[in-house]
């Protein structure tokens, strides 16, 4: 007899048997395909003898990294499920060859999952972090939780204490209250020192797991073209405060140039402009 929903049990609090997760990096697609063949198209997937605590949606930025996407895959997937999460992965790729704009993308992965399913947490993701621990749970809580704090490329430290990039979880009231990321910001850098701005002017804190717990395997790479370095943060961050009323999710213009529903995760393409005063 088949359990519907309404007589499902919610999931425990805590998931059972969590711990540390050694990656696995010698993986391919194909691989992953064959190890989540019960996922649905698009990347969803949910705990089947319990109904989950949140409805997550996992957003990452994207251009041309298909080896650490292939590596990421591979290990969230398994990750996630053991977790018991009800979620969706979105690959957000900016098409085009201008300067990236994380950010933005991050954006676009919020205003395009909330289309396709009732999400109530988002979880922003650089595509090169895997956690490697299990009890690093993905999901949202009390404030906005930065959990990229303790990177094997950093000796497991954290880098200073404000720092906010590589992974970071807000429910969509939290990312909502900040207007979510700053659109402004092109090139490396800077816009995860805003975005902990936005929390703090509106009156929020952040949380991290323990040094422990957050462990992770960020994979060492070169910077990428189109990637530069941006040396015009430091009045942006400056501002945060004033701009992030006008600048962000209620300012976001984009194009979707398509979406395609992948086996482990759903793929938007997109056209999201040029830094203003751009030149040819
Ligand atoms: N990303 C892409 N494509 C790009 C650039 C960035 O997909 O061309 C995404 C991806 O999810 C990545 C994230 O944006 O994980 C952040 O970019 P990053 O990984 O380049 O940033 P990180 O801080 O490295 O890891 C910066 C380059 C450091 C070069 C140092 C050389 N010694
Ligand atoms: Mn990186």
């Amino acid at each position: 007899m088949n359990i519907t929903p309404e007589e499902q049990k919610p999931c425990p609090e805590l998931p059972p048997n969590l711990g540390p997760y050694r990656v696995e990096t010698n993986v391919s697609f194909v691989m992953s395909v064959r190890q989540n063949e019960d996922m649905e198209f698009g990347g969803r997937s949910k705990p089947d003898t319990c109904t989950a605590l949140q409805k997550i949606a996992i957003v990452i930025p994207f251009r041309n990294r298909e080896p650490h996407l292939e590596v990421w895959l591979y290990n969230m997937h398994p990750f996630l499920k053991k977790q018991r999460a009800d979620y969706g992965i979105y690959v957000v790729e900016q098409n085009g060859d201008a300067k990236f704009n994380r950010a933005k993308l991050m954006n676009v992965g919020f205003a395009e999952a909330i289309k396709d399913y009732d999400y109530n947490c988002f979880i922003f993701t650089d595509v090169d972090i895997i956690p490697m621990d299990q009890r690093n749970l993905y999901r949202c809580f009390k404030n906005p939780r930065h959990m990229a704090n303790s990177l094997d490329k950093f000796n497991f430290k954290l880098r200073y204490k404000t720092v906010f990039g590589g992974v970071v979880a807000f429910s969509k009231e939290q990312f909502q209250k900040v207007n979510g990321f700053s659109n402004v910001f092109w090139g490396w850098g800077g816009e995860d020192d805003e975005l902990y701005q936005r929390v703090i002017a509106m009156g929020m804190s952040i949380e991290r797991p323990t040094q422990e717990i957050a462990k992770a395997k960020a994979f060492v790479h070169g910077r990428d073209t189109g990637n530069e370095r941006n040396v015009k943060t430091i009045p942006l961050i400056r501002k945060a405060k004033e701009r992030m009323k006008r600048d962000g999710l209620n300012s976001l213009d984009y194009k979707v140039i398509s979406i395609t529903k992948h086996r482990l995760y759903t793929k938007i393409t997109v056209d999201i402009g040029l830094p203003e005063g751009h030149l040819f």
